[in-house]
């Protein structure tokens, strides 16, 4: 019997079910049922608001995101903190009084067993909708920090949630509710994106240092740009330096992030080196978000958690009533362990020593007219999309050696922590416009839409009449989220990798398949051959 069933990332065991006591991210069978039944709550929560048929209040709507975002792949290992949460929302059921309508219904306390052990194709679409909702939670959890948020993407979490437990839902339903949570994340995404621009300005390009100066450091994950804020704020004529980690990397190309001086740099690749990066560092780690791996000997005594992230025993910083954070503990780790003696390079896996970001949409159309211009002209035949989530699997030497194949004149524009297999190659220009242009972290998908939106009007023709192909890494449940939303808007031909989602049943696979044309990734050269002709 299986203690445990979770599918919901691509490093799933055997590429199908991390079903014993530890799957193989490192959570726990304790720590997946403690998810399991936060879940569960939330799908109770979703059905008394649809059945009052009202709208979630503020509450309510920071328990669906937060407790969603709590179920990403490595963001929570922590059962207690998890099961914090699931008596929040059982106590926000009871005072909306709904406990006595559960009561009345066919199951008054829903399994989410029952989902496990569904029809494979009800099972496969819930689970494109479940875990499509917890990647559109992040998000709106950044915004929400932000002070920003849209009624609409609250709202349509009592829808989702309880369309999981509804068992009179057929595909017909479900097929056209995994579009809408593609267009609701899209939602999600473009208010992010207003938040952060309108709190920190305008992405612009800007080339990053892999090198750690001498002295006391702090390094900085995740995705959180208003933690890394507070801590610029905090570690200010403290002389102590921040670097970014993996999706904290386009933070360097805000305005208001960069004029920090003590902003100096990046520290090493994407998340599932940090065992090995992280391994004897001389200064602390901030996790603001995923991807946090079980920590080593050699350094959990110096990684600090906050927000939604946890795992036992590590340091949490709490946040205040406000939103404040006292990063004070973690400034004075930084002190006490000292930095390195001398400057001290973590290369990328090409053995780069510098990567650039800041390509946003802002950027890349405030020279659009150079771009039609090279496209027109024939200086740039393609343009490929070459992003998402990195991970651990071998077969994602793929995008590395997608990108290095890619004829001199394609432009690789790139998004989210997968960027680091290429971010340190230079594989040079094309007139004044780099040929790797990174977009940001995995919500500005939302920029690359805009960019390709933009560039369908000015050549007149539709997206999928353009010349770029995307070339999608997927590894956790924001990636379902954005996949998702790139299908709501019809985009077709996508190319997926490094393996295609286990929860995805045939049946699912086969509409995909004949309405996107969505395909696994074979080689580069195969890929490229079949793209470029
Ligand atoms: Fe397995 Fe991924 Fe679930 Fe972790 S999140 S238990 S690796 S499927
Ligand atoms: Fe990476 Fe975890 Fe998905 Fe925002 S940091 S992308 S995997």
């Amino acid at each position: 019997m299986s203690e445990m069933f979770c599918f919901q990332c691509e490093q799933v065991s055997n590429g199908v079910l991390c079903q014993n006591s530890k799957g193989a991210c490192g959570k726990t069978a304790d720590t997946s049922q403690a998810q399991d039944d936060l879940t569960a709550a939330l799908i109770d929560l979703a059905r008394v608001i649809q059945a009052q048929n009202r709208t979630p209040n503020a509450n309510e709507v920071r328990l669906f995101v937060d407790g969603s975002f709590t179920c990403v792949t490595n963001v929570n290992f922590d059962d207690a903190v998890v099961a914090k949460m699931t008596a929040e929302v059982k106590a926000a059921i009871t005072a909306a009084g709904g406990d006595a309508v559960l009561a009345g219904q066919a199951t008054s306390a829903y399994d989410l067993n029952t989902l496990w052990t569904a029809n494979e194709d009800i099972r496969s679409l819930k689970s494109l909708i479940l875990l499509g909702m917890r990647g559109v939670a992040a998000y709106a959890h950044h915004a929400a920090v932000l002070g920003k948020n849209s009624a609409e993407v609250d709202n349509y979490f009592a829808v989702a949630l309880a369309a999981i437990a509804n068992p009179d839902l057929g595909l017909d339903v479900l097929i056209p509710m995994t579009m809408e949570v593609g267009q609701i994340n899209l939602k999600a995404m473009e208010i992010l994106y207003e938040s952060n621009t309108g709190a920190y300005g305008k992405p612009a390009p800007i080339t990053v240092t892999q090198t750690v100066e001498p002295g006391p450091f702090i390094v900085i994950s995740g995705h959180d740009l208003h933690d890394l804020k507070l801590l610029l704020e905090q570690t200010e004529g403290t002389g102590v330096n921040v670097y970014t980690h993996t999706e904290m990397l386009p933070a360097h190309a805000y305005p208001e992030l960069k004029r920090y001086p003590q902003l100096k740099g990046n520290f090493g690749t994407a998340w599932q080196n940090q065992q090995k990066e992280f391994d004897g560092i001389p200064a602390p780690i901030l996790f603001t978000t995923n991807c946090l791996m079980p920590p080593r000997a050699s350094y959990a005594d110096r990684v600090f958690t906050t927000s939604v992230v946890a795992y036992p025993e590590l340091s949490h910083i709490a946040t205040g009533a406000n939103g404040e954070k006292d990063f004070s503990a973690v400034i004075a780790c930084a002190k006490a362990l000292g930095g390195y003696a001398a400057p001290t390079t973590i290369t990328g896996i090409n053995g780069g020593t510098e990567v650039t970001t800041g390509f946003g949409h802002d950027a890349v159309l405030g020279v659009a007219d150079v771009v039609i211009d090279a496209v027109k002209g024939g200086a740039i035949k393609h343009f490929f999309l070459v992003g998402g989530c990195d991970g651990a699997k071998t077969g994602r030497n793929y995008f590395t050696d997608f990108v290095k194949q890619a004829p001199a004149d394609t432009v690789i524009l790139t998004l989210a922590c997968g960027k680091f297999r290429f971010n340190d190659l230079n594989i040079g220009n094309i007139g004044p416009l780099p040929r790797i242009l990174d977009m940001g972290q995995c919500n500005d998908a939302y920029s690359a839409i805009q960019v390709a939106l933009a560039l369908a009007g000015a050549f007149e023709c539709g997206v999928n009449d353009l010349p770029l192909s995307i070339v999608c890494s997927w590894y956790e449940q924001k990636a379902v989220a954005i996949l998702l939303t790139l299908l709501s808007l019809g985009i077709k031909n996508i190319l997926l990798g490094p393996s295609l989602p286990a929860f995805v049943s045939p049946t699912v696979l086969n509409f995909l398949v004949e309405n996107f044309n969505i395909a696994p990734i074979s080689t580069p050269e195969a890929d490229l051959q079949k793209i470029l002709g």
